[in-house]
């Protein structure tokens, strides 16, 4: 990037954590890998982060001043856009966690395609890009995120704003006949063929959209694909559409795993459960993450493989997430009915085989679990990425674990080959899987883990970013990633297939 070409990132949220004393707003910057890996670009060119704050009361200037200091610690602006409780009902909880979230999980039963939260989308989108036109200069380059943003494109080119506007969609896109359903589907195309680049999580996704675009703006658009890369000619531009896996710091999390505090908690971890395997599952409560059916599928493996009875324990913790979606609600009734039903059936003195959380860890706790466990199970029904696949990976610091993965996770694309793959609809298959895992030997897990650990530092957030920002500024399709760089050693025909 040249110096004058400032970096501008859009999310829904601003990573703050927003906290209220003594009825003052105070403003902390946000942890994750996402800020980790951005902050340095955004230091060095003097960038700006553009998004929600997290709270829908009309904003005071206490709390315009508490964001305002948290920008000293930061090093880069932050710019906040307000919305209302209606406007966070209307926008955030329906069009975007019921319409848009479902929908692009192929979960379209769950959808509530309300025309007037399709109305809020788009006037929310519009606060948004009213914002970015006001601070944005001449030569910046505008990174927008995820599924809550896809129309800013759109409103800055009808605005008369031509900037560089990049967009990277955090979750899958679906396949053509899913997104068909979709009441508003020309016109969110038609926005997004405003971008000038688009990355997508996996060539999955890039096909997918694709695709799309050839089968409902046929008169508007011509779709070339070539290998990976796809380019989407308009009247007024033409657009880079490319697969960037979304990595995670891992370099930071294999520091954090290795500290005494982690490690002790680690060892403490094991002492209360001796001679037993751990299998682990983290997931935010969602019903795209397959929780019941991996509850299921471990309760299969205790029926059909007594000798694992008191000899494993699956620790699964829930971290809480739009419960005020009844989708949401019904899902922790039917996590917390099969906990108690496989406890009350396996339960002996001494042992019981579900230990659940329903709670966020705290850092040292979750890479305590991470650290220790024998195995993690990643069941998604259908997901981007799935980094929790990853951090298990980079934290597995002294013994190997054995990572079980779900095909549909988009990480499934980069670590097909030593993870564990099932299809989590398949409740047998994933309690064979399960079982396998808990039986390989020692020196098989060491294998499998060490390349998996590679690929998880060699494509880390890093890595994205730069990609990213690479292909989005030299526009060069040649610089999108295509074979498996997981893996340097795959075949380009082995990567296409996936
Ligand atoms: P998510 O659906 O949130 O992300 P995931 O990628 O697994 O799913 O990320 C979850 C994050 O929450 C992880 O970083 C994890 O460490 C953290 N977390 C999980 N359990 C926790 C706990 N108990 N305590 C504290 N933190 C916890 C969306 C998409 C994904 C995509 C990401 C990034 O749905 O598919 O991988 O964005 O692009």
């Amino acid at each position: 990037m040249s110096p004058e070409q400032r970096l501008v990132i859009v999310s829904n949220r601003l990573p703050l954590v927003m906290t209220r004393k003594d009825g003052a707003w105070q403003a902390a910057p946000g942890s994750g890998g996402l800020v980790t890996a951005l902050a340095p670009v955004l230091r060095d060119r003097g960038g700006m982060w553009i998004g929600w704050p997290g709270s829908t009361e009309p904003p005071t200037d206490d709390l315009r001043e508490a964001i305002a200091g948290a920008v000293d610690d930061t090093g880069y602006d932050l710019v906040p856009v307000f919305i209302d409780e209606e406007e966070k009902q209307l926008f955030y909880r329906v069009f975007s966690n019921e319409v848009l979230w479902p929908l692009f999980h192929d979960m379209t039963s769950r959808c509530r395609f309300l025309p007037e939260a399709w109305e809020v989308y788009g006037r929310v989108n519009q606060r948004f890009t009213d914002v970015i036109a006001d601070q944005v200069r001449e030569h910046d380059f505008l990174w927008i995120h995820d599924y809550h943003l896809m129309q800013v494109a759109g409103k800055l080119r009808r605005a008369g704003l031509d900037q560089r506007v990049g967009f990277f969609l955090h979750i899958p896109f679906p396949p053509v006949d899913v997104f068909m359903k979709l009441p508003w589907r020309r016109e969110l195309l038609e926005d997004l063929l405003q971008f000038d680049i688009i990355g997508f999580q996996t060539q999955r996704d890039r096909r997918n959209f694709a695709r799309s675009v050839s089968a409902l703006l046929p008169d508007m658009a011509t779709v070339r694909t070539s290998g990976q890369r796809t380019s989407i000619m308009t009247d007024s531009r033409t657009v880079l559409v490319g697969a960037f896996p979304i990595g995670i710091d891992a370099t930071g999390f294999r520091r954090d795993a290795s500290t005494e505090e982690v490690a002790d908690r680690a060892w403490y971890l094991h002492e209360n459960y001796p001679e037993r395997q751990i299998v682990l599952g983290v997931d935010r409560l969602d019903y795209t993450k397959g929780i019941p059916e991996k509850l299921q599928a471990y309760r299969y493996m205790l029926r059909s493989e007594p000798e694992m009875i008191e000899n494993v324990t699956l620790v699964q913790v829930v971290v809480p997430s739009r419960w005020e979606i009844p989708h949401y609600e019904q899902l922790k009734h039917e996590i917390e009915r099969l906990v108690g039903e496989i406890n009350g059936e396996f339960t002996r003195p001494g042992w019981v085989p579900v230990h659940y959380y329903y709670r966020p860890l705290s850092r040292p706790e979750l890479l305590g679990y991470y650290r220790t466990a024998e195995a993690l199970v990643a069941s998604s029904w259908k997901d981007g990425m799935n980094l929790v696949a990853k951090e298990y990976c980079a934290c597995k610091v002294d013994e190997p674990g054995v990572l079980l993965l779900s095909e549909f996770a988009g990480a499934a694309a980069q670590m097909y080959r030593d993870a564990i793959m099932f299809n989590p609809h398949d409740i047998a298959g994933m309690a064979a899987a399960m079982h396998r895992a808990l039986m390989m030997p020692r020196d098989e897990r060491s294998r499998r883990m060490r390349r998996l650990q590679r690929g998880v530092h060699r494509q880390d957030v890093f890595w994205w970013v730069d990609r990213f920002l690479q292909a989005a500024l030299q526009r060069r399709l040649a610089d999108f990633p295509t074979v498996n760089e997981f893996y340097p050693a795959a075949s380009a025909d082995e990567a296409a297939a996936q």
